[in-house]
């Protein structure tokens, strides 16, 4: 679509949802972020580097800024299966509110364990009522993999003891939309891994709704405040990957949005931990580093309002964005492409299992890898075997 068709339409979804009652009606989002201290200014500038998240142009910068200031018209449900919380707190625990915080706050005190007030009898009544009141309007966000069929009992909420996946699905029935916050929910996570004992699933095994996958171990704040964005601004799905993912997001691999692939390239690479190469920031391949399979923009956004993510604090990425990471990915600290490892593929090598499920074109990269690595070893053997 032209950028300026685009533009139209996105324009015209926001004057519809603009006719909405306000969720309070004394008082606004942007009232709130002014109150907080937050400068004209300072939003623009957000809503700036929101648009480029979003992969949309500079000139959709008003538009970008229009979706967050009328996020306060439409509910959000945010329900807790069994996680870390890790994903909620990316949002929430910073060291002062951030506009995204902010938006969060606001959009989600129709039902949040980890905000709200309530709790107990009133708690559960402020769900039920919500789903109610808001019947195909809400939008629901879930955190945590879901225990499952005889196992469920392993995961129950409040005094009624309402197990999650009867929750899950009950929630799902009626949202507008229903996106899986963080891995846990999206693959079903830590507690999917083998044995998995609780019979923990992702939350698209439990309901029949359509779900959009927002993975990572947590996700980073820009990507579940952009896609709450996407949702207002575009009103459906957006594009999406083999595994549900919204591709503005996880449509690139780790190793292809990498500040140290220069490294890479050159044969460069740490031998361990510590060492000279590590000091001068190296590709970390040879440490683990699952870069090369995975997806997800971790080097554009950050964490910790923005200031890091793994692979600049000097570890490799874990993969912690894809399906059955805990399983496939380990060992985190050694690499992959060489040597055979336990998958649901049989036992096959990470390249080939990244070529099966055909998410990129990972032989190539595969056969790279070796390669730089063997020419790496011949020119620079490292300390440690010189001895
Ligand atoms: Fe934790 Fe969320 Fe990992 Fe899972 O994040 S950060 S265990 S993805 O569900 O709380
Ligand atoms: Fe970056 Fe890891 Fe790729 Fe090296 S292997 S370039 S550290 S993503
Ligand atoms: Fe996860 Fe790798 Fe990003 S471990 S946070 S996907 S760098």
């Amino acid at each position: 679509m032209k950028n300026s068709n685009l533009m139209k339409k996105l324009s015209s979804r926001l004057d519809e949802i603009s006719k909405l009652p306000r969720l309070d009606k004394n008082r606004s989002i942007t009232d709130a972020i002014g109150q907080k201290g937050f400068s004209r200014r300072d939003f623009m500038a957000w809503a700036g580097s929101m648009t480029a998240v979003l992969m949309l142009p500079a000139s959709f910068t008003p538009l970008v800024a229009k979706a967050a200031e009328l996020s306060d018209r439409l509910p959000l449900i945010w329900l807790h299966m069994a996680e870390c919380t890790g994903c909620s707190e990316s949002l929430l625990r910073s060291d002062a509110p951030t506009i995204d915080s902010l938006i969060f706050d606001y959009v989600s005190l129709e039902y949040h364990e980890t905000l709200m007030a309530a709790a107990g009898w009133q708690a559960e009544e402020n769900l039920e009522s919500a789903i109610e009141k808001y019947k195909g309007r809400y939008i629901l966000m879930v955190e945590g993999g879901i225990p499952s069929g005889e196992e469920n009992y392993f995961l129950t909420i409040g005094a009624h003891g309402t197990t999650g996946e009867d929750s899950a699905k009950k929630a799902s029935e009626n949202a507008a939309a229903i996106f899986a916050i963080g891995t846990c929910s999206s693959f079903g996570g830590v507690q999917a891994a083998n044995p998995n004992p609780t019979n923990a699933k992702a939350l698209s095994a439990v309901t029949n709704k359509p779900v959009i996958n927002v993975p990572g171990c947590p996700p980073s704040e820009k990507n579940i405040v952009g896609t709450l964005l996407h949702f207002i601004l575009y009103g459906t799905l957006p594009a999406l990957d083999a595994y549900n993912r919204p591709k503005w997001a996880y449509g690139m691999r780790i190793h292809d949005l990498c500040e140290r692939r220069g490294h890479f390239d050159a044969g460069e690479f740490v031998e361990q931990f510590g060492d000279e190469g590590a000091k001068k920031g190296y590709c970390l391949y040879k440490v683990g580093c699952k870069g090369p399979y995975t997806f997800n923009n971790c080097s554009k956004n950050k964490f910790n309002q923005h200031t890091s993510w793994p692979i600049q604090a000097g570890h490799g990425c874990m993969g912690c964005s894809e399906p059955d990471f805990w399983d496939k990915m380990g060992p985190f600290e050694e690499p992959v492409a060489d040597r055979l490892y336990n998958t649901v593929f049989d036992g096959a090598g990470a390249d080939a299992t990244a070529d099966k499920i055909g998410v990129g074109i990972l032989t190539a990269t595969a056969v790279g890898i070796a390669a730089h690595a063997i020419i790496s070893k011949i020119k620079n053997p490292p300390e440690n075997e010189e001895h």
